[in-house]
């Protein structure tokens, strides 16, 4: 078999590799393909897909990850398409055999004209359908009316600083004597709607829960309200997704959602444990 053949169009020479390596090659990009697609078909059943266990512990974040999954199947469909195509196309050229010619195009209009309506049209389709859940994450229209802000999230280099009302009072925008405060804790109500007022006292820094699907940047010199309903009582990870400074890895915080009952008897603790000054104790001792 001739190891190459010499194609001649339009004065330009084209040498074709007929060979083994050409198969080689061939199937191998090829196969490339057929696994990326086999393990992203794989990943959900093995969790590699999500943070924690895969599935989204927040009202919102189930329809976030709705959308994902539809962005995903269109993606798939035209990555397996255009791998089917091209794993054609070097198969072809692989194998050619010595008295084949190479059919040379000038291109297609009507190909171009399709090919840039159909991914337009799809991009418009997926930017209309999106907007109803990007409303209720952001349009501050979609806030929680009844509930006041359960608590002041301020970020800092390098931690979180939460400030709650205390029990029975509203969220006021300075400190007040009674406030109730915690470090890289968060305590919020589970099953309702709740916010939180975030704010940055030095650089920009991110309000990070990833099982939550919950993402806010905290720009300097804004309070920004930041709204989500919690499904299941449990405690998540809460990091900072904004790179601000040499300890950015340490802030990782924690988020501990509760029933409200065990939300307010947390608060109750807490605060007892804040006001506390030990005068009441040393008095019982002597
Ligand atoms: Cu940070």
């Amino acid at each position: 078999m001739n190891d190459s053949v010499a194609i001649v169009d339009g004065g330009f020479q084209v040498s074709v590799k007929a060979s083994a390596v050409g198969r080689f090659w061939a199937a191998f990009f090829f196969l490339t393909a057929v696994i990326a697609v086999g393990i992203s078909w794989v990943s959900p059943s093995m969790g590699w897909w999500f943070p924690g266990d895969g599935v989204a512990h927040s009202k919102l974040g189930r329809e976030i990850d709705d959308l994902f999954h539809l962005i995903l199947v269109i993606v798939s469909v035209t990555f397996i398409g255009t791998q089917v195509a091209l794993g054609y196309v070097l198969w072809r050229g692989a194998t050619i055999k010595p008295e084949e010619k190479a059919l040379f195009s000038h291109g297609s209009h009507t190909l171009e004209v399709i090919w840039t309506i159909v991914p337009s049209g799809i991009l418009l389709f997926i930017a209309l359908y999106q907007m109803e859940v990007w409303a209720q994450y952001r349009m501050i229209k979609s806030s929680p009316k009844s509930t006041e802000p359960i608590a002041e999230v301020t970020a800092r280099q390098f931690e979180w600083r939460i400030r709650y009302p205390a029990r029975g009072k509203v969220l006021k925008a300075d400190p007040q004597p009674d406030d109730v405060y915690t470090v890289n804790e968060l305590h919020v109500p589970t099953g309702r709607s709740v916010s939180i007022s975030l704010k940055t006292e030095d650089v920009q820094h991110s309000f990070f829960v990833p099982e939550l699907r919950v993402k806010q940047d905290a720009v300097p010199g804004n309070t920004i309200p930041v709204w989500f309903t919690v499904t299941d009582p449990r405690m998540y990870e809460m990091v900072c997704a904004e790179l601000c400074g040499w300890g950015h890895y340490k802030m990782k915080a924690r988020v501990f959602a509760e029933s409200d009952e065990d939300f307010d008897a947390w608060k109750a603790r807490i605060a007892a444990e804040q006001f506390e000054d030990g005068f009441k104790k040393a008095a019982e001792a002597e």
